[in-house]
């Protein structure tokens, strides 16, 4: 086991106020795993899925309430509301620990204690970090070994005297002497608890055992906290996918992207080149963590080990790569299962065996208004076994980054892609993006724009508008040649309700664009808004888009950018004097451009 105190009072600590059954320490092995499944499948938590047709892989399904991450109950306990900004949830620190302390006395009853210590990012790298995670869920801990590097390698990096971020977990649901357990025990959502404590790095969840709720080493630390982190440290944390492109000639480069979701991050992360010579292959399809190099570049690592991705509409047509990397060693959560013990979802490819169940597990039935498929379904899966995985994936120094990527669901005003002037035009470009509301949401009108800066809106640890001026502050490190490029791009611009740019596959074209940009080639010109494509430098060869299409996929329309113009202003308003004035500035040139 382990020699290092921290750690080991710390276990003790919390056994005292859980008060499990017994304690677990993970070791991480195919064996304790697999004992953990079979435990699941034994009462009835897990299925196991057809060796044949899915081998190695199970089935779950989860309590209504408890389906996705709950931002009402994600809360940010930095010492004062200002520090976490007005874009998060705001707790007292010692008020929030008093109030779940009540909650997690005894929450363990009846359970095991697993401990797992774990590592964000190749193991041993200067750009990674320990994690250790408590849970009384058996889901997790498999989870968390698919999602991280878990177990005894983790520990020996940590050392005797190494220190750890630690997660507290528990799905909140003791057991008393003979009480049966439940299929999937939790708490409702007023119960729910996912706490971030910046100042001391501590991560407190409470009532779920679903995904970023839970996984605590996701969005909770190797955003939350690692956004701290790396304002404290200078570096990024980012909600990023990083992909790597290869042209013709063999030469590679690396680019990072944020979209907020539904955008399509993990297609355009294994995306399959449309265009002749061209490769594109995974390292990340959500998180990068990006560092500068001695060289004074920006390299990144993704602190991931797997997948954790939303499974409907997921194809052998929409993603090969993704629909390829879950035919094996893959756990499923609140898709359909069919009589033959295989999954099925909208959007697979073809029909819904008879007889299949929901993930309410009932009886589908093809005329409900009900999916099979929960919208939010995922699968859970190692990144090494996706076919375009870059062998880069587990390099401990990462990648340099070429150019960094900015996009959003925009229906109007933004044009298929354009580029920054410089660092801070750049950041003007992240804190903006957003996308379009495109069915009436609770509060919001259609057409009306929803701000989500960076993608990072449910993920910043702290002070948002202190969060832009970290990005400016890091663009002041290093020679601006150095820096990557920033781009804005956007797939989903309509002509009279048409699609004007057909995305997947074809994306490749618009990457290898900025590809050539980032070689400094001559194809692109100024506009008010930021350098855009020559007329043809974008190879549409071969593709059903006419040039006026491209002219308007590539329009700036003045009076559109006015009102986008008005609609950052209104949005840089919440952020007060904690917006930094270089934001404003490039504001104002923009302005000044359009006149
Ligand atoms: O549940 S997760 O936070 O891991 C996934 C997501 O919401 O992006
Ligand atoms: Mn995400």
């Amino acid at each position: 086991m382990t020699k290092n105190i921290e750690l080991i009072n710390w276990v003790n600590h919390w056994k005292e106020i859980f008060q499990p059954k017994n304690i677990h320490w993970c070791d991480g092995s195919e064996e304790e795993n697999q004992n953990i499944l079979d435990s699941m499948v034994a009462s009835g938590v897990a299925i196991k899925l057809n060796e044949e047709k899915k081998p190695n892989s199970y089935y779950f399904q989860t309590d209504d309430s408890d389906v996705a991450r709950i931002e009402s109950r994600t809360f940010i306990c930095s010492e004062t509301p200002e520090k976490a900004g007005p874009t998060n949830n705001w707790e007292d620190p010692n008020k929030m620990k008093q109030e779940m302390l009540k909650v997690y006395k005894g929450a363990m009853k009846g359970r095991t204690m697993y401990v797992m210590p774990f590592s964000m990012g190749p193991l041993g790298s200067d750009k990674s970090y320990i994690g250790v995670q408590i849970t009384d869920s058996p889901y997790v801990v498999v989870h968390m070994r698919i999602m991280t590097r878990m177990g005894t390698k983790a520990l020996e990096v940590l050392g005797e005297n190494g220190h750890f971020i630690p997660c507290i977990h528990s799905v909140g649901y003791p057991l008393e002497e003979g009480q049966k357990d439940v299929k999937w025990p939790c708490r409702p959502i007023e119960e729910k608890y996912i706490c971030q404590f910046p100042q001391t790095k501590e991560i407190w969840s409470y009532g779920s055992g679903y995904g970023g709720n839970a996984l605590l080493g996701k969005k909770c630390f190797a955003l939350r906290i690692a956004s701290v982190l790396g304002k404290e440290e200078g570096w990024l944390a980012e909600h990023m996918l990083i992909l790597g492109i290869t042209n013709p000639k063999g030469e590679k480069k690396y680019i990072a992207a944020a979209f907020p979701s539904a955008c399509g991050k993990t297609n355009l992360a294994m995306l399959i080149p449309t265009i002749p010579g061209w490769k594109v292959e995974t390292i990340g399809d959500d998180i990068a963590w990006m560092k500068f190099g001695q060289d004074g570049r920006l390299w990144a690592i993704n602190p991931e080990n797997g997948f954790f991705g939303v499974v409907p509409q997921t194809s052998i047509s929409t993603n090969p790569n993704a629909y390829l990397s879950i035919q094996h060693n893959t756990l499923f959560t609140n898709v359909g299962l069919t009589p033959d013990n295989d999954v099925w979802w909208e959007g697979i490819g073809y029909e819904c065996p008879e007889g299949s169940l929901d993930w309410k597990n009932r009886v589908y039935d093809k005329n409900s208004s009900e999916p099979c498929a929960q919208s939010n379904s995922r699968f859970t899966a190692p990144i090494a076994q996706c076919p375009a995985t870059d062998p880069a994936y587990d390099e401990t120094n990462g990648v340099p980054i070429s150019a960094i990527l900015f996009g959003g669901r925009r229906q109007t005003t933004v044009p298929l892609v354009y580029e920054a002037k410089n660092w801070n035009h750049g950041v003007m470009i992240g804190s903006v993006i957003g996308s379009e509301i495109t069915s009436a949401v609770i509060g919001l009108k259609e057409g009306e724009l929803r701000h989500d800066p960076f993608a990072m809106k449910p993920f910043c640890g702290y002070n948002m508008g202190d969060y832009f001026q970290h990005w400016i502050d890091l663009g002041k490190k290093t020679e601006q040649d150095k820096l990557p490029k920033i781009f804005c791009v956007n797939w989903f611009r309509k002509d009279n309700g048409k699609w004007l740019w057909p995305g997947y596959g074809e994306n490749s074209r618009v990457l290898a664009y900025i590809f050539d940009r980032c070689n400094n080639e001559d194809i692109a010109i100024d506009s008010p808004i930021g350098k855009i494509p020559k007329p043809g430098a974008i190879n549409i060869e071969g593709l059903k888009v006419s040039e006026q299409d491209m002219e308007k996929a590539m329009k700036i329309d003045k009076k559109e950018w006015e009102t986008e113009i008005i609609r950052t202003e209104k949005f840089y308003e919440i952020f007060g004097s904690h917006l930094p004035k270089e934001l404003r500035e490039e504001l104002q040139t923009i302005k000044d451009n359009l006149k």
